[in-house]
């Protein structure tokens, strides 16, 4: 019975857990997250939720023991190169790309240090949590430096004397500023992203995570658009539609009592600014409303 199951792999307490369960929840599933708990059971869907260090999603996605995993980027690359050199299964579909988590793996050096190119690192000591993406881009830009592996702390590593550059995520750059360093390289960006074993025997499952997909794809647009309505002047009504940023077709509405105002309705995919109401008001526009959207299914 439990076989039948979906099961979902998320970040037990981390960067990622609130905007990952705040998404899942969004979805309908009614999740009773209890703190100690590894597993639990969704109420209205054949659902279980695994809750897990980021580090062992990729290999748990890969493996199959789940069937979904909510996990960055990085830490995805990290693994599969890892799982590929040892000869071990590194294969996963990525199936959506999530507006959450965001950062970059960059390589940075300390402020009193010049840096001109990648270059520059040969013969250095790198310390980083990414041993294996650093190594490849090195290999791919053809510098051979010493990478200190290290889980944590990295940013300590070269006024502690362990490395001459790092190799770390970087999201506002405040830590390293902290810590006299300066970022030179991007290496990877990386956002959240769900990933899906390679291979769903199970028709049901797949089934549930098709629908799964599509209403994640819906939150994901619907967190990003706003519903806009305002009263307009008839004859401005193609200026108006040519302001409303992302709309494609707005409804537009007779308005009682009034035969040179109209409502206008529309769903615009981007932020509307404030710029932009403006503007509109300029055109003759009324009653602006800027509303936030919960779900949206094409
Ligand atoms: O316990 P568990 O192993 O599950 O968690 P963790 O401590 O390994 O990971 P966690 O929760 O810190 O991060 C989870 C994921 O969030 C990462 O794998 C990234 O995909 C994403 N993410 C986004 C970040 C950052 N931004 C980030 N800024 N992960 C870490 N950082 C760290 C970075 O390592 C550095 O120490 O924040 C510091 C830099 O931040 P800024 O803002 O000062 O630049
Ligand atoms: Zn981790």
């Amino acid at each position: 019975m439990s076989e039948k199951r979906l099961k979902i792999a998320v970040q037990k307490s981390g960067r990622l857990s609130d905007a990952t369960l705040d998404v899942l929840k969004r979805c309908g599933l009614r999740i009773n997250q209890s703190k100690n708990k590894l597993i639990t059971h969704v109420k209205n869907m054949s659902i279980d939720i695994l809750f897990v260090r980021d580090d062992d999603i990729p290999g748990l996605v890969m493996e199959g023991v789940v069937d979904l995993g909510f996990v960055g980027d990085n830490i995805m690359q990290e693994v599969s190169l890892q799982r590929a050199k040892f000869g071990e299964q590194a294969e996963f579909r990525q199936l959506i790309s999530l507006d959450y988590g965001n950062c970059r793996l960059s390589i940075a050096t300390t402020e009193e240090d010049v840096f001109t190119s990648i270059k520059d690192l040969e013969g250095t000591r790198i310390a980083t949590s990414y041993p294996y993406s650093l190594g490849r881009y090195l290999d791919e830009q053809g510098v051979s430096a010493k990478i200190v592996h290290l889980t944590g702390s990295v940013e300590v590593a070269p006024r502690a004397g362990l490395a001459d550059a790092i190799c770390d995520l970087v999201s506002t750059g405040v830590t390293l500023e902290a810590n006299g360093l300066r970022e030179d390289e991007v290496i990877l960006r990386s956002s959240a992203t769900l990933v899906q074993r390679p291979i769903i025997e199970d028709e049901t499952r797949q089934e549930l995570i098709d629908r799964l997909i599509v209403r994640i794809n819906g939150v994901m647009q619907a967190k990003e658009s706003k519903y806009i309505m305002l009263h307009a002047p008839a004859d401005k009504v193609d200026a108006i539609i040519d302001l409303l940023p992302g709309s494609e077709t707005p409804t537009v509405l007779p308005l009682a009592g009034s035969e040179q105002q109209v409502a206008i309705h529309a769903v615009s995919k981007e932020t509307v600014f404030w710029e932009t109401m403006e503007s509109l008001k300029q055109l003759g526009g009324s009653s602006i409303l800027v509303l936030p959207i919960e779900k949206m299914l094409a």
